[in-house]
């Protein structure tokens, strides 16, 4: 018997994600570029921050081959100062505005946990939210489903101030997986359909060199979240902790890892040197459709 109603998933067999107004094609790995909007990233010299210096750096991202860029106002760096909800709006919104009438094919992500900055950066442009702590916070579970756009679901144990004092687990992976299967569930019963759903693991958030390298490692279990995977490696403190070199110094490093994510599966890569990233990646998506 034919069923009647089954929904055609489309050329890319389902894997296209629909962010706003925009597409993004999962067919292949993508790289997320980093676009940090603090005021000691793109300070114009004196105290502002400047809409220009960081829609430059987007249009260079975007030219590089970032399929998305993910704007940030508030650092999750630990002993970061704390923003408020307005100030971050105020940080984001214009750069949001300003890509999205620059840069009409890039998808834009918002990295923040805060409703109301949500709200305003959907508003402004942003196709996806980027939230590391996987809509946990009050009222970020039922904004996330009415403004229907993607969420990217990450772990963290503990909080950004204090996560790296004494982060422990019997069996990281399992627990790491086990978290976001229960924020999937969360965001299923709230009426999030999973085809608006990505899992995160959150390296470096509350692990250590080894728990990080563990969980790189077990990477493709994650594909039984059966949701799109994204993975932040780049420059971060496991690249150092094996090689040991400064954050300046890990480009290769972060390359590697990145490489070794896509193979297992990651869809999406974030990353601060977007040109070579997409190299890296492009060639390892090569490799896995030639199988
Ligand atoms: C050098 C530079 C060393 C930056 C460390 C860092 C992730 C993320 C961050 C991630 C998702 C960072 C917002 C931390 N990491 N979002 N955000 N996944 N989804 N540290 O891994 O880049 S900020």
């Amino acid at each position: 018997m034919t069923p009647v109603t089954t929904i055609d998933p489309g050329p890319a067999g389902g894997r296209l994600l629909e962010c706003g107004d925009r597409r993004l094609d999962l067919t292949r790995p993508q790289v997320m570029g980093i676009l940090n909007v603090t005021p000691d990233s793109f300070s114009d010299g004196g105290d502002f921050f400047s809409v220009d210096a960081a829609l430059a750096q987007a249009r260079r991202m975007a030219g590089e081959g970032a399929a998305i860029i993910d704007v940030g106002g508030e650092s999750t760096r630990p002993g970061a100062a704390a923003v408020t909800a307005a100030e971050e709006v105020a940080r984001v919104v214009p750069v949001i505005a300003a890509i999205r009438a620059a840069l009409p094919e890039t998808v834009i992500s918002i990295d923040t946990s805060r409703p109301a900055v949500m709200r305003a950066a959907v508003a402004a442009g942003a196709g996806l939210i980027n939230d590391v702590r996987a809509l946990g916070e009050p009222d970020a579970l039922e904004t996330a489903r009415e403004l229907g756009v993607p969420v990217c679901l990450m772990h963290m144990q503990g909080e950004p101030r204090t996560m790296q004092r004494a982060p422990h687990y019997d069996d990281v992976v399992r627990e790491v997986m086990e978290f976001l299967a229960a924020r999937v569930e969360a965001c299923l019963g709230a009426g999030l359909p999973r085809a608006r759903l990505l899992v995160d693991p959150g390296f470096g958030f509350g692990k250590t060199a080894a728990h990080n390298l563990r969980l790189l490692r077990g990477l493709d279990r994650f594909r039984a979240l059966d949701c799109p995977l994204l993975v932040g490696l780049s420059r971060k403190s496991l690249i150092g902790a094996v090689l040991g070199h400064p954050v300046e110094g890990r480009l290769y490093g972060s390359i590697a890892l990145a490489t070794l994510a896509v193979w297992q599966g990651a869809s999406i890569v974030r990353a601060h040197d977007v040109g070579p990233t997409v190299d890296a990646v492009r060639l390892c998506g090569a490799v896995k459709e030639s199988g």
